[in-house]
């Protein structure tokens, strides 16, 4: 039943073979377009890629080339819930995991007493969970609305496009993505600098302790955390690693043409398992999976 990726901390659902039809993308919605909540960003050359000891070849993460980007707008976060439920309400969408009926939630999240659970092979930690959506992350008993300025979650590439779209939107290149999430520094791990904890500080939310049986919250968060937590990059862009998984617009490789880019790694990256809380790492996911660390944000052109 599942496409998943155990070396890495968000599966592929495996979904595609139904019969359904996509859901249909709505209009587009009144005041589109805006820059509320972005910035403008120059464009112009940069190294995209990485070769380091800490890189994952097999994800295509090098070669380190030249790529060049065109001026564009980029949201400073991740699209949150309440941004979400305001698009739901607006037009009645409806997203995969609602018509599928269930997503992928992290088992660490589920109460002790919640029923069984089917796992995923090679990464048993993530549980298919009926009734998880965008509007109750760990389930039924589960509620976006306490999570408002939180990243939605358990919304799919086609999910994430309808939004972009009904925003007058899309989704950013990996080029773009990329290139923002390094905030103005060259050939750096993370949007910071090199170093994962910069004199002890915690600059992003990702997994601390023994993965998947025990986290620390040294950096306060177990689950997601709000889209403006820890500091910005130097573009003024918050949580471009760590907390959850963007879309991307991009296919993955030529190889896997029914998977679209995520970049940044979630609230479950961990050195031990999966070292993807940087800017160069990527992932390919299939375009109606969804799950609990993986969300979105959007871009404008200039
Ligand atoms: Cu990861």
């Amino acid at each position: 039943m599942t496409d998943a990726h155990p070396a890495c901390c968000a599966p592929s659902s495996g979904r595609r073979g139904g019969t359904r039809s996509p859901e249909p993308v709505p209009d587009t919605g009144v005041g589109a377009g805006g820059t509320a909540g972005m910035v403008l960003l120059d464009g112009g050359e940069f190294l995209m890629g990485s070769e380091d000891d800490r890189a994952y070849p097999a994800d295509g993460e090098g070669p380190v080339r030249r790529v060049e980007v065109d001026p564009f707008w980029i949201g400073t976060a991740a699209v949150t819930n309440a941004e979400f439920a305001a698009f739901a309400d607006a037009t009645g969408y409806r997203t995969d995991a609602e018509r599928f009926g269930w997503s992928f939630v992290f088992g660490g999240l589920l109460p002790d007493d919640f029923p069984p659970t089917r796992g995923v092979a090679g990464a048993p930690w993530w549980r298919l969970v009926e009734g998880a959506s965008w509007r109750h992350p760990t389930g039924g008993h589960s509620d976006a609305e306490r999570l408002a300025d939180h990243p939605v979650v358990h919304v799919s590439w086609n999910d994430a496009g309808a939004y972009c779209a009904w925003a007058g939107l899309r989704l950013p290149t990996e080029a773009e993505w990329e290139y923002a999430a390094r905030g103005g520094l060259q050939g750096r791990a993370f949007p910071w600098g090199d170093e994962l904890e910069p004199a002890g500080e915690h600059r992003m939310n990702v997994w601390q302790g023994v993965f998947p049986r025990e986290n620390t919250r040294a950096d306060g968060w177990y689950g997601t955390c709000p889209v403006a937590e820890f500091p910005p990059n130097g573009y003024g862009l918050y949580n471009m690693t760590g907390n959850v998984w963007e879309w991307c617009r991009d296919r993955f490789d030529p190889a896997y043409r029914d998977r679209r880019s995520a970049r940044g790694g979630s609230y479950l990256c961990h050195e031990s398992y999966c070292r993807r809380y940087r800017v160069s790492a990527r992932q390919g996911i299939s375009p109606d999976s969804s799950m609990g660390n993986t969300g979105f944000r959007c871009v404008r052109d200039a």
